[in-house]
């Protein structure tokens, strides 16, 4: 796929839009990055993550050779003795305990390949279900909707439905933010059609309600009420599709019976009738709408009813399997699609197979050949983690993901894999939260050095190319699973030569017991590709059946045949119930937690790129002014945010798209670029029972300013790690690394906690601050610390920055220092 110019098409690294890049290696190491104006979800757009890829794609922090802890020590290793290991320590533990003593837990950031290979591993030969995904925090409860009403995991619709609705509701989703390219779309089909209306339904004003004509500021965990009184105004008004009902449905009865007794709609939701029956009358007389939701309606202990109550009202009025219309669950990861369809979810077998049904296991055991597959559901995310804690799972390997700062109760999280006898951790970067607790760790590659495919939020499967070699002894992941299968002995049914012959067996699962549209999946027509035709594979939404040509923007649902037993669909009885963790007198405020639009979940690339980091340079939390002034809070000072689990540290930033009693905290910050800035240590491991998917939304906590004895800032060329008691984080600047520090330590302590001492050392002091600038041996400057900043405006900040990253040598040092001088003042 490389073009004259030697660009080379594939896919971005980071959200489930899934957008088509073209990308070319530069001189400098780097990639030239544009977006690809052929693939079909983005016709060449990119957001400024994608843009920004090039930069990612440093040495930085990798994780270079296999590691083992040998007396607490890491020593490096070959791949033979770290895959021997691997693969003696967990057959030995399955020997010894059964299969259910291990685990894997994986990643929406895996290849489908990489995400087949380990299912197939675990489910199909140790026999044991135990592998979930971190799609358990980001997709379950839409997973368990699908199921429970159309029979199978099926997305309805294609983004092209973006521009054929007329009404686009955002319910628990910040577009703008986290699916820019999909919300670009809708700014540009608005544009287009001025008649195309958009309602945002979020606690918070987001950024996406910029384009809004209606913002619904419900109160939180309040979702469920507001469609059950959309389907009660919907009877009422006589404005159901009575014929779609009677003809393609179940259970119509029981879900309305459900609503018409739900509670006081306005006084639960906090909206007003009037609001309300506004709201509900342009669902009624819009024609063509499309639901597009996301965490805010998933990570809830509510998240699976959420997600029928909005499907509820789309049955209610054939709205679905109708161009621009449709219930749309948007992923979050770039794979997120392809676990669920290879079926790395504790609880469901293989290519939307599930373990109920008995032809299914044996087709499979079948086609892998096996005598050990799996009979039952394994542990779901959380659950995995509790018996990691109680020692009933004893070895785990932890593939591309973060769990340490991603799961809730971080403390637990981190004991539970400290107490494991062995924790395998497979990742790019070698230091992140989780690999401090592993046993072994092994280099994966990264984006643009692995290759495979990965499926969109519509079903499109695109593919990822490699596009430089990778650093050190990096491999695929797919390549470490089944070298660890074969040492185990299972030599034949792993012993792939490369990721098409992966691609080719799972499209050809994906027909057994399914040629007469028994499951939504099939890529039958896609089993036989050859070598040739999978490297040059075009961008295609599934199903792929053969003799049935290619697709484009394929919808499911319109011939209203749905996957349930009678073909209609099932209209669930859901009722609204509280957020299980009650907000107190002590801790009064609801902390929300989510995503920042530069920063990708855990950092470990995004926050490679100082472009990126100017957007957000540190953790912060969000408050409206009246709550802030509550607690005492001003603006760009420091906040203690704590309840029973635990507390940590961000900056106040007073936003009126907050309602009172309410804070938001992003995620990203964690050990590595932050001293405590996790929102997950606060958070408790409540799960919705159906999907197991944690309450991520809705924390009760309380927040107070945070007094330090010292405030400094520090810049260096390569990170550090150190330990401090209070607030410091970690920025990526031009030429190395800011760190923001706020102490309770005095400064003495936190110049011996720093090392500052090495090479040749300059000190200054002034009535405003004290600098210290550190010089290697050709006099560059490689530390500069200027104290007392907790007065300093950004700007200034900026200013310093920007002189460091001139990298001033030592004989030209009056100049920088009279500036940084005048800066202080
Ligand atoms: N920039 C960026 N983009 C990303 C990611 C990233 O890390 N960075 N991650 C990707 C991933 S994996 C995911 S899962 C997606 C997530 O994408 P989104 O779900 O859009 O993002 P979040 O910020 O988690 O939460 C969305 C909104 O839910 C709202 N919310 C909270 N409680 C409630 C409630 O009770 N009801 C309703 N209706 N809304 C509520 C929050 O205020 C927030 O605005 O983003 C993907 N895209
Ligand atoms: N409080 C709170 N917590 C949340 C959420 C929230 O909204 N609020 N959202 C949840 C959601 S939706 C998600 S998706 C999770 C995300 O949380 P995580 O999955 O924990 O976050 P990442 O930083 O994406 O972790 C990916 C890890 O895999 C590594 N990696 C990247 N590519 C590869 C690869 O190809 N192979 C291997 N082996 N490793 C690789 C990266 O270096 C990184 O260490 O967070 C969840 N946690
Ligand atoms: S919208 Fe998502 S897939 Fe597209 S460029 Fe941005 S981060 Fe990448
Ligand atoms: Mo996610």
């Amino acid at each position: 796929m490389l073009n004259d110019e030697g660009w080379v098409k594939s896919t971005c690294a980071y959200c489930g839009v899934g957008c088509g890049i073209e990308a070319r290696p530069m001189i400098t190491g780097k990639l030239d990055i544009r977006g690809d104006k052929d693939h079909p979800s983005n016709h060449g757009k990119l957001c400024t993550k994608g843009i920004a890829l090039g930069d990612t794609v440093i040495e930085d922090g990798r994780l270079l050779m296999p590691k083992m802890k040998v007396d607490k020590q890491w020593q490096e290793t070959d791949w033979d003795t770290a895959l021997d290991q691997v693969a003696q320590q967990f057959s030995k533990t399955v020997a010894e305990f059964g299969p259910d003593s291990v685990a894997f837990y994986v990643s929406g950031q895996l290849l489908t390949e990489d995400y087949y290979v380990a299912n197939k591993l675990l489910k199909g030969f140790i026999g044991t279900s135990n592998i979930d995904s971190n799609s358990r925090l980001c997709m379950a409860s839409s997973v368990v909707g699908h199921k429970r009403a159309f029979g199978m995991d099926t997305v309805p619709v294609c983004y092209d439905d973006i521009e054929l609705a007329e009404l686009v509701i955002l319910v628990g989703s910040n577009l703008a933010w986290c699916h820019p390219v999909l919300y670009q779309r809708l700014r540009v089909a608005k544009q287009a059609n001025p008649n195309l209306v958009v309602v945002v339904i979020d606690p918070r004003r987001n950024e996406s309600c910029e384009i809004a004509d209606l913002h619904l500021a419900l109160n939180p965990g309040a979702d469920v009420a507001l469609f059950n009184g959309l389907l009660h105004y919907l009877s009422k008004t006589q404005q159901l599709d009575a014929s779609f009902i009677a003809d393609h449905t179940n259970h119509f009865s029981e879900a309305l019976e459900a609503a018409l007794q739900e509670g006081d709609v306005s006084y639960i939701t906090g909206l007003d009738e009037q609001t309300l029956a506004g709201f509900y009358e342009t669902f009624a007389k819009t024609d063509k709408v499309l639901t597009i939701y996301s965490q805010g309606v998933n990570q809830s202990t509510q998240g699976s009813d959420k997600v029928n109550s909005i499907i509820n009202c789309h049955l209610a009025m054939g709205k679905i399997g109708v161009p621009g219309c449709g219930p749309f669950s948007v992923t979050g990861q770039p794979n997120a699609m392809g676990g669920r369809e290879v079926g790395a979810l504790a609880n469901t077998l293989v290519a939307h197979m599930e373990f109920d049904n008995p032809k299914d296991r044996e087709a499979v055991a079948t086609f892998w050949q096996t005598q050990r597959l799996a009979s039952k559901p394994g542990l779901k995310a959380v659950d995995m983690f509790d018996a990691l804690a109680s020692g009933k799972i004893k070895a785990i390997w932890i593939m591309a993901t973060n769990p340490v700062v991603s799961l809730p109760n971080s403390a637990k999280i981190k004991q539970a894999l400290l107490d494991c006898p062995l924790v395998v951790v497979s990742d790019c970067i070698a230091d992140t939260a989780t690999t401090r607790c592993a046993d072994i760790v092994l280099p994966a590659q990264g984006w643009s050095e692995k290759s495979g495919t990965v499926t969109n939020s519509e079903r499109r499967i695109s593919r990822q190319r490699r596009l430089m070699a990778s650093p050190g002894l990096a491999k695929p992941d797919w390549w470490i699973l089944s070298q660890v299968a074969q040492r185990m002995g299972f030599k034949e049914a792993f012993d792939y030569r490369h990721e098409g012959d992966i691609f080719r067996e799972y499209a050809q699962l994906t027909g057994l017991n399914n040629d007469s549209g028994q499951r939504d999946l099939n890529l039958t027509g896609l089993a036989n590709v050859s070598d040739e035709e999978y490297q040059s594979f075009q961008p295609r939404q599934w199903p792929v059946i053969e003799d049935q040509g290619v697709s484009q923007n394929r919808r499911f649902f319109e011939d209203k045949r749905f996957f349930t037993a009678n073909h209609r669909a099932n209209f669930l009885a859901v009722q609204h119930s509280a957020p299980k963790n009650p907000l107190s007198k002590a801790f009064p405020l609801v902390l929300n937690s989510g995503r920042t639009r530069d920063q990708w979940h855990t950092m470990t690339r995004t926050g490679l790129s100082s472009r990126l980091a100017e957007h957000t340079p540190e953790p912060y939390v969000l408050i409206n002014a009246k709550t802030a002034a509550a607690f005492s809070l001003h603006p760009d000072a420091l906040a203690c945010i704590r309840n029973q689990h635990g507390s940590c540290f961000a900056r106040v930033v007073l936003s009126e798209s907050m309602s009172d009693n309410e804070i938001f905290m992003p995620i990203h910050w964690n050990d590595v670029t932050a001293a405590n800035s996790k929102p997950c240590v606060l958070i408790a491991s409540d799960t919705d029972p159906v999907s197991g998917q944690p309450e991520f939304k809705y924390t009760p906590v309380t927040i107070a300013p945070f007094m330090a004895q010292t405030s400094a800032l520090l810049m260096l060329r390569q990170p550090v790690t150190f330990s401090l008691s209070g607030y410091w984080s970690r920025q990526k600047i031009t030429s190395g690394y800011l760190y923001h520090i706020a102490s309770e330590s005095s400064l003495e302590e936190i110049i011996k906690a720093l090392g500052f001492c090495d090479g040749q050392t300059i000190r200054l002091s002034h009535e405003n601050g004290d600098i210290r600038m550190g010089f290697d041996q050709e006099g560059i400057m490689n530390q500069l610390l200027v104290t007392k900043t907790g007065a300093l405006s950004r700007n200034k900040i900026n200013e310093l920055r920007a002189l460091f990253d001139r990298q001033p040598k030592a004989r030209a040092i009056d100049e920088p220092l009279s500036t940084i001088l005048a800066m202080l003042c």
